[in-house]
């Protein structure tokens, strides 16, 4: 089994790659961040499975689709698509928004997903198999105060998840969405543009959510039985309710 997870060189997408390789399974990793991901592929390959990197910007089209090309015609029968690589960048009312956020966030969230989707799905449909497990946001369900270019890239991965699996529906291919609530990774350093503390403030007192906690959830998805699929679910740390009400200590 061979399982393509975009964005693997930290938080969600390389737990989830280390639970698959755990498992046994083949993995092809991507990123922007070449060293993190020599790094992170040669820590899977310690598990016995194999490898292989991909370093591009997911925004790019022609990167896509160069690095979609160039995957060996052994390794083009990929079972699982994690279409996992995302962000938020700044966290501001919309009439004071930086347009460089929205355009980051519209091109990675929505544009970069759709373009390796596009690259992916018909060689599923050409196999005649696969699963396509899209990471979605508790922001694809909600809308928070000063979310709201992030939460409309969310609520559009959660459209297309349904559009998906419509589209998808005659030729067996599994759709799920996977829609977090809080998870320390280093997505509020993203989001924050590099401000470790305001980061770590998100998290202060706070019981979050692991990356690993979301592997585990896209691993149990991905090994349901072959007719049984999981279209959605929403998972939420303990100490968080809705993408607003939380607890903190
Ligand atoms: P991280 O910042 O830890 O990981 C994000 C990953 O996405 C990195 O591997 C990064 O790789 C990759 N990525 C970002 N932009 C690009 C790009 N342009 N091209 C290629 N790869 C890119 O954050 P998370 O693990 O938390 O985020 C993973 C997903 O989970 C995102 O879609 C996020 O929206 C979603 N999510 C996160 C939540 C949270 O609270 N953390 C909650 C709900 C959903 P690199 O920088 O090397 O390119
Ligand atoms: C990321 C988590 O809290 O910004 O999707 O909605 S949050």
């Amino acid at each position: 089994m061979l399982v393509l997870i975009t964005g693997a060189t930290s938080g969600i997408g390389k737990a989830t790659a280390e639970l698959f390789a755990k498992h046994g399974y083949d993995l092809i990793i991507t990123g922007r961040r070449s060293e993190r991901l020599q790094d992170v592929k040669q820590d899977l390959e310690k598990l016995g499975v194999k490898v292989l990197s991909l370093c591009f910007d997911i925004r790019k089209l022609n990167e896509v689709k160069a690095a979609i090309a160039s995957i060996p015609s052994e390794m083009k029968q990929i079972d699982i698509l994690v279409n996992n690589a995302g962000l938020a960048s700044g966290l501001s009312t919309i009439q004071d928004g930086d347009i460089d956020d929205w355009e980051k966030m519209i091109d990675t969230n929505v544009k970069g997903l759709l373009y390796i989707t596009r690259e992916i799905a018909p060689l599923m449909v050409e196999s005649k198999k696969g699963h396509i497990i899209n990471i979605g946001s508790i922001a694809g369900k909600e809308v928070y105060a000063n979310g709201n270019v992030y939460c409309a890239t969310k609520h559009a991965v959660d459209a297309l998840n349904k559009g998906m699996r419509i589209d998808l529906l005659p030729h067996g291919i599994k759709v799920t969405s996977i829609n977090p609530g809080m998870i320390e990774t280093e997505f509020s350093v993203v989001r924050f543009h590099g401000d470790e503390e305001k980061a770590k403030k998100v998290y202060e007192g706070f019981n979050p959510l692991t990356p690993e906690d979301i592997a585990e959830t896209i691993y149990w998805t991905a090994t349901r039985p072959a007719h049984v699929n999981i279209n959605e679910l929403i998972i939420m740390p303990t100490a968080q309710a809705t993408a607003t009400n939380t607890i903190r200590k």
